[in-house]
């Protein structure tokens, strides 16, 4: 976990913040949040009322996204089945951090949800590393199955001594390549691509292996980065290449599918301790079913967007098996040295729970 944290800890010195705990960083995380209020009546958020207990609940993507529609269906369903005692504000767009940070504001309690990407977990929980594997699922009907089973919740376990709480598994998606440089319809295309990478070592390693020259960023540093040059390219879901508007900066498409991103429904552990146990199984209910919602919102968003890329003038290149699996061949190393390190008999299991998972849904 060492370089991503250095890399995140230099850009915290240089915004003036801590790396961890402690007060000050309480504070800051108050400040962002009460910024993020008043865009949340913006967005149509009604206000506390009566309300016994709030949820202020943050994501990275923005308003058109179904990340936030999914959040929006788990604040109709609690609120209505709390009667208005649970009072959920939505927020988006990073108002309330990026994903790391928002995750340490759900140990300190000082933010109550977000719902980030597996690959910065990783620096919390390490064995979360594994569902970034590339090309370790096949499709998203199998993890759907490996993330619902037994070895999904299994990882979900080991957010409570993290101070956290996993409530479900909601999806991101296939990662797609985009550069501004030239098409990427091979592995040897990636050779000495400049591209943004999530706050994950595992993927930092992949794309060197790949020859690309990979940095870490937070996702609200990315558009900018792209647009400035400072990054060649990014990899991302479809929906979020068309949704955040990437063509404007970006020409080349490349449907690499080179890892499937699955998002976590988290919990502050503190906060849902908190909860009477009726409104611990309904936030828990309501993470599930809106989860559902919001995947299958995502699957529709990802068939139907490809043309509107193309409308948007990116170049799109289709990418073969056979060039997937030589990247896979490529990356394999890199692959083997985190099974050792999470440890390989965990790792089979996962392996084997995809295999498994594969028979049954054909
Ligand atoms: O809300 C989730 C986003 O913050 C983030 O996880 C999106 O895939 C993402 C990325 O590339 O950072």
């Amino acid at each position: 976990m060492k370089k991503v944290f250095l890399a995140s800890i230099f850009s915290l010195t240089l915004i003036g913040l801590t790396a961890c705990g402690g007060g000050e960083e309480a504070d800051s995380e108050n400040g962002s949040a009460s910024e993020g209020e008043d865009t949340a009546s913006e967005n149509g958020n009604d206000s506390n009322g009566e309300a016994s207990y709030t949820i202020e609940a943050g994501i990275g993507l923005n308003n058109e996204h179904p990340q936030y529609e999914g959040l929006l269906e788990f604040k109709d369903i609690v609120e209505e089945e709390t009667d208005g005692d649970i009072h959920v504000e939505t927020y988006h767009s990073g108002q309330l951090g990026d994903d790391r940070e928002m995750m340490e504001a759900l140990q300190l309690n000082t933010q109550e949800v977000t719902i980030p990407s597996t690959a910065p977990m990783a620096n919390f929980v390490e064995e979360f590393t594994v569902f970034d594997f590339p090309f370790l699922f096949p499709n998203e009907q199998v993890a759907d199955k490996v993330l619902d089973g037994e070895i999904g919740d299994r990882l979900l376990d080991k957010l409570e001594e993290e101070e956290m709480v996993g409530l479900a598994y909601w999806e991101n998606g296939f990662r797609d390549l985009t550069n501004s440089q030239h098409p990427v319809e091979t592995a040897e295309d990636f050779n000495g691509l400049t591209l943004r990478t999530m706050e994950n070592d595992l993927h930092l390693d992949a794309f060197e292996e790949l020859g690309a020259n990979p940095t870490p960023m937070a996702f609200g540093e990315l558009f900018t980065a792209m647009q400035q040059g400072t990054v060649d390219g990014q990899e991302n879901p479809l929906a979020t290449i068309y949704l955040e508007g990437f063509y404007e900066v970006q020409d080349y498409y490349s449907d690499t599918h080179h890892v499937y991103s699955p998002f976590v429904f988290l919990m502050s552990k503190q906060f849902y301790d908190s909860l009477p146990d009726e409104y611990q199984t309904i936030v828990k209910d309501a993470a599930v079913e809106a989860g559902e919602f919001q995947r299958e919102q995502n699957r529709k968003a990802n068939e139907e967007l490809l043309g509107s890329l193309e409308e948007e003038g990116m170049e799109i290149t289709e990418v073969s098996d056979e060039a997937r699996s030589e990247m896979a061949e490529i990356v394999q190393p890199v692959i083997d040295q985190y099974a050792e390190d999470i440890g390989t008999d965990f790792v089979d299991e996962v392996y084997e729970a995809v295999e498994e998972a594969e028979e049954s849904v054909e």
